[in-house]
């Protein structure tokens, strides 16, 4: 992965793509206009309270400054908002790749539905684009209000429960970056984090076409005794793995926690809380509630023989 190593993760003064670019202008526009009428005012004020005699009639003040230049410089703000507006409440393209994500106590389910391959497939807590095409997400909530934000990519849109939001973003060049969750949420908001990385197109196709896959024969026959323990410990109660735990009864299969089909090529570990190594997954098996204390999942160390957690860990790390 080509990603520039100067680029702040998470920053919306370092764009990346067409709709944070018009953000960002509309933004300075917006402060440098309003900073030059500060000004301006302050000029004005500090005239007036120098005393002596007054340039002009109060009454032309009145009407043209409180009146006529507020008018003039809000239509004209108007106008310009307006024309930049289609840039984030878009209509999508036919073809448009579409990526559901769903906010959840504190982590984000993400889905796949590409019209030019047919491609469906679920993941968690990262997002892979192509670089150069616009990408179309549709946003909800499981439970409480959350709010999808790239800063990087674009703005901010709220995940409201029982309504679907959109938003179009594009990255133009690959890279990685960091999104958060924007609306406080409850005890671990802070830790509901999301990868976002830019692929070249063909890579994005490979890596599409990987994860759209099940988990592989020979990695099940390998690391045989994780899968078992996994099964035998009701893991699959709240996690899918594809290929190794029976599907739900909708092609969608939602469950409580992440799919974790091919977790062990994921960036980070719980929505960006610690990056993916095999030492994290074993930590964060055994010791789920230390490291993201409230998450939704119960810590192996009050169940799980250690050995078990060894071996999921690493069965798990295996699923790329
Ligand atoms: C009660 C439901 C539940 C059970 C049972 C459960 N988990 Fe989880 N798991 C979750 C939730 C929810 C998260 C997301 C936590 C977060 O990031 O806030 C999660 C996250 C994870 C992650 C990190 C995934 C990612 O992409 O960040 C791994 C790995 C994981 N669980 C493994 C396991 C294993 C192994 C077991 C069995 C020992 C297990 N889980 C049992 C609910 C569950
Ligand atoms: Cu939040």
């Amino acid at each position: 992965m080509s990603a520039p190593a100067a680029q702040p993760a998470q920053s919306a003064l370092h764009v990346a793509g067409p709709v944070a670019e018009t953000l960002l202008d509309v933004t300075t526009v917006l402060t440098v206009g309003a900073a030059l009428i500060f000004g301006g005012v302050m000029l004005l004020l500090a005239m007036s309270l120098r005393g002596g005699p007054r340039p002009v009639r109060a009454r032309w003040w009145l009407l043209g400054g409180g009146i006529a230049f507020p008018v003039a410089v809000l239509s004209a703000l108007f106008v310009y908002g307006e024309r930049h507006r289609p840039a984030w409440r878009p209509v999508p393209p036919a073809d448009a790749l579409v990526v559901a994500v769903t906010g959840r106590m504190w982590w984000w389910e993400v889905r796949y539905d590409d019209p030019r391959t047919g491609r469906r497939f679920a993941t968690a807590n990262e997002i892979r684009l192509p670089a150069g095409r616009p990408v179309y997400f549709a946003l909800a909530s499981e439970d409480v209000i959350h709010s999808f934000w790239v800063p990087a990519l674009g703005g901010k849109m709220d995940m409201v429960p029982g309504r679907m939001q959109h938003l179009l973003l594009q990255a133009d060049a690959p890279g990685r970056w960091r999104g958060q969750c924007a609306e406080y949420c409850g005890e671990q908001h802070a830790r509901m984090a999301l990868d976002v990385v830019a692929l070249a197109p063909a890579e994005f196709e490979a890596w599409a076409d990987a994860q759209a896959q099940p988990v592989a024969p020979q990695a099940q026959r390998s690391v045989q005794a994780g899968r078992d323990a996994f099964l035998a410990h009701r893991c699959d109660a709240c996690h899918a793995v594809r290929g190794v735990t029976a599907p739900g009864p909708d092609g969608h299969d939602v469950r409580r926690g992440p799919d974790l089909t091919h977790v062990g090529g994921r960036l980070s570990l719980g929505a960006a809380t610690v990056p993916n190594t095999p030492e994290a997954m074993r930590e964060w098996v055994a010791h789920t509630q230390q490291l993201k204390p409230g998450a939704r999942m119960p810590a192996g160390d009050e169940r799980l023989p250690p050995a078990d957690i060894g071996d999921i860990a690493a069965w798990l790390s295996g699923l790329k």
